[in-house]
């Protein structure tokens, strides 16, 4: 099994507090359809690569809580339930376990310091968990712990300054190749590495899911350069959830079902 093969997948509907999105700057507020729009599409790109998603109803009370990524950790093995590092989002946990707890005979809970799961990529060989404004040591290095007891090891490393979440900068592409922006290329030695092209950092934030790549559809120059490998590309919209600092992979927890 790939660690981006997955038949599962649980997502959020964005509530209309979603235009009050956490966002560093003053960006303009995102539109409640347009999000849900981008949602939608995002959702049906996941069936379409064979993943089957549960969809939760929206959280009001929770303006970022379609981002689903930052609250938990899943593999076959089980789940983690994170506490992300925003105070606004702190509670949002309680809102995505009972999910998992149906879905996985496994629940762990992160229960010192604080992660967001923006911050933790699985590859091939490891899981990198990356230090941030919103995962501190303490909650990074109770998530090693955490993954060993599922059978997984992870490594500490720091998302560089200024960028929320080191997948913010970073995916896995396939088992051999990532995708980086310029200053984490250096984070994945051994791996090929696809640097993104100037003004398009943003594009990193993509998906691997089975055969196919959901990529955003905003950056052309990086979609050539993956289109080059020979990759099943989807280009999605991601204009509006943009505006809030979000990408592709936030919105869902994808894993495979034992
Ligand atoms: C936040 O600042 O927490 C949200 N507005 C965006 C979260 C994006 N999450 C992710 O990249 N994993």
């Amino acid at each position: 099994m790939r660690v981006f093969d997955f038949d599962a997948a649980i997502v959020r509907m964005p509530a209309p507090s979603v235009v009050n999105g956490l966002r560093d700057g003053d960006r303009d507020d995102p539109s409640h359809e347009g999000v849900l729009a981008e949602h939608r599409a995002y959702i049906a790109a996941l069936e379409a690569a064979g993943v089957s998603v549960e969809i939760l109803p929206p959280l009001d009370a929770f303006p970022d809580s379609v981002f689903v990524e930052d609250q938990a950790f899943v593999v076959p093995e089980g789940a983690i339930v994170l506490r992300p590092g925003a105070p606004t989002r702190i509670g949002e946990a309680a809102g995505i376990a009972p999910a998992l707890r149906r879905r996985f005979a496994r629940v762990l809970e992160l229960d010192e310091g604080h992660a967001d799961g923006g911050d933790i990529l699985i590859l091939p060989d490891e899981i990198l968990i990356g230090l941030s404004a919103r995962t501190d040591r303490a909650g990074a290095e109770r998530f090693v712990a955490l993954a060993a007891e599922l059978g997984r090891t992870a490594r500490i490393v720091e998302t560089p300054r200024g960028i929320l979440h080191f997948k913010t900068a970073s995916a896995l592409v396939d088992e051999e190749t990532v995708i980086a922006t310029p200053v984490l290329a250096p984070c994945f030695a051994g791996y090929d590495v696809l640097v993104t092209p100037e003004g398009e950092e943003a594009a990193a934030n993509l998906v691997r899911v089975n055969d196919r790549v959901l990529v955003s559809a905003a950056f052309p120059r990086t979609i050539d350069l993956l289109a080059a490998r020979g990759l099943d590309l989807v280009a999605l919209d991601t204009r509006e959830i943009a505006k809030i600092d979000a990408g592709l992979s936030c919105m869902s927890l994808r894993w495979k079902a034992l």
